[in-house]
């Protein structure tokens, strides 16, 4: 397949509570969107990148400017098919969440031409899936309590927490005592060390699904440390960037659960690979979430409709971010969310709201 145009597409989009970086609080999601042309139709990715690289070394301008300079040049070069997309890309290091959505375009478009969808691509098993929904730090536990209570009714299965040093065995505690025996698990977002091990012990009281990324990305031997020390499981997520590393993290005792998300891991090709040796390995995953739009939402639904995606996944519905999504909602039902059935990813992106949304005019690429 031929691409004859990349378009770069970046808005910002409001959300409706606002979401707290190291680097400050942010009251809109800025969204990098890549649609790519071709003779047969057209595809949409999304970039899950931040706006500042306080997460991931990735962010929104970073992967606007290396699609920009580098990697729509080369893929605007040669023919082109989904497979091909990470080989042609491969000659510069990194930036899997810029790849990735240069990927989920084409294989948008490829699959939107050949009538099939994402999840019969990917090898969906079910047709709706079990949500969660992340918590994150509170200014009190008492607000912290109200936002949980408000999940449940809406009828999420799983609540995840947020943790850091100083907000955690106290929030967990208060939220653990309000929701009963729903699921519940923390996420650390790297905040811990090793001096904490002892500290992070005492979490094995609250009966947790798991803790997830305690401990910076790069330091498998730490995670293996404190799997050993708890019985809470570890569940690895930023250090999770292909399955490759899933598969040595697995074999080193560092993780017994997986949490997947396509834009760390260079796209939903790898998310499924990784999901693939992850089941082989007897380690269930999830399907992470990184306030996506509808457009990577629908991409996220279809690969947590795989067999191995046995937790709930952030897969939330989308006004849990958006009074209004860029494409039709994501509805919660029953603790659940519809796998779209449509081809490729399913939803179509409203273009009055990309619009009205626009940060700058699109930039548009073409082969020369
Ligand atoms: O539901 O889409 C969602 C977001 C879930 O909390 C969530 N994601 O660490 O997994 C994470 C976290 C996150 C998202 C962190 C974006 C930083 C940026």
């Amino acid at each position: 397949m031929k691409i004859e145009a990349i378009e770069l597409h970046r808005i910002g989009m409001p959300l409706v509570r606002p979401f707290q970086t190291s680097f400050g609080v942010q009251t809109k999601r800025d969204v990098l969107l890549v649609r790519v042309l071709t003779a047969s139709g057209e595809g949409w990715g999304e970039c899950v990148a931040m706006a500042d690289p306080v997460y991931s070394s990735e962010y929104v301008a970073g992967c606007e400017a290396v699609i920009r300079d580098y990697f729509a040049p080369a893929l605007l070069r040669v023919d082109v098919a989904s497979e091909t997309v990470a080989p042609t890309l491969r000659f510069a290091l990194g930036h899997r969440m810029a790849k990735a959505a240069l990927e989920t375009a084409v294989l948008d478009a490829e699959l939107r031409a050949a009538g099939v969808s994402f999840a019969q691509h990917f090898g969906a098993v079910r047709d709706r899936v079990d949500c969660g929904v992340s918590v994150g730090i509170a200014p009190s536990i008492d607000e912290l309590l109200d936002e949980v209570d408000g999940y449940l009714d809406e009828g999420y299965q799983r609540i995840k927490l947020k943790i850091k040093p100083g907000w955690d065995l106290e929030p967990v505690r208060a939220v653990r005592e309000l929701i009963g025996d729903t699921l519940l698990q923390v996420d650390a977002n790297t905040a811990y060390s090793l001096a904490d091990i002892d500290h992070l012990q005492k979490l094995d009281e609250f009966d947790l699904l798991l803790i997830e990324q305690p401990f910076v990305e790069e330091d498998i031997a730490a995670h293996v440390r404190l799997a050993r020390a708890i019985d809470t499981p570890v569940c690895l997520d930023e250090s999770i960037v292909s399955a490759e590393v899933a598969i040595d993290a697995i074999e080193r005792h560092a993780t017994s659960i997986v949490n997947i998300k396509a834009g760390r891991m260079g796209g939903y090709l790898e998310a499924v690979r990784t999901h693939d040796v992850c089941a082989e390995l007897g380690v269930p995953v999830w399907c992470g979430g990184m306030l996506e739009t509808g457009v990577g939402r629908a991409a996220n639904v279809a690969l947590a409709a795989l067999e191995n995606f046995t937790l709930p996944g952030d897969t939330s519905g989308s006004s849990r971010y958006f009074a209004e999504d860029l494409t039709e909602p994501f509805v919660l039902r029953d603790g659940q969310l519809d796998v779209p059935t449509g081809p490729g990813s399913g939803v179509s992106v409203r273009s009055e709201l990309l619009n009205d949304w626009a940060l700058r005019p699109p930039i548009v690429l073409r082969a020369n």
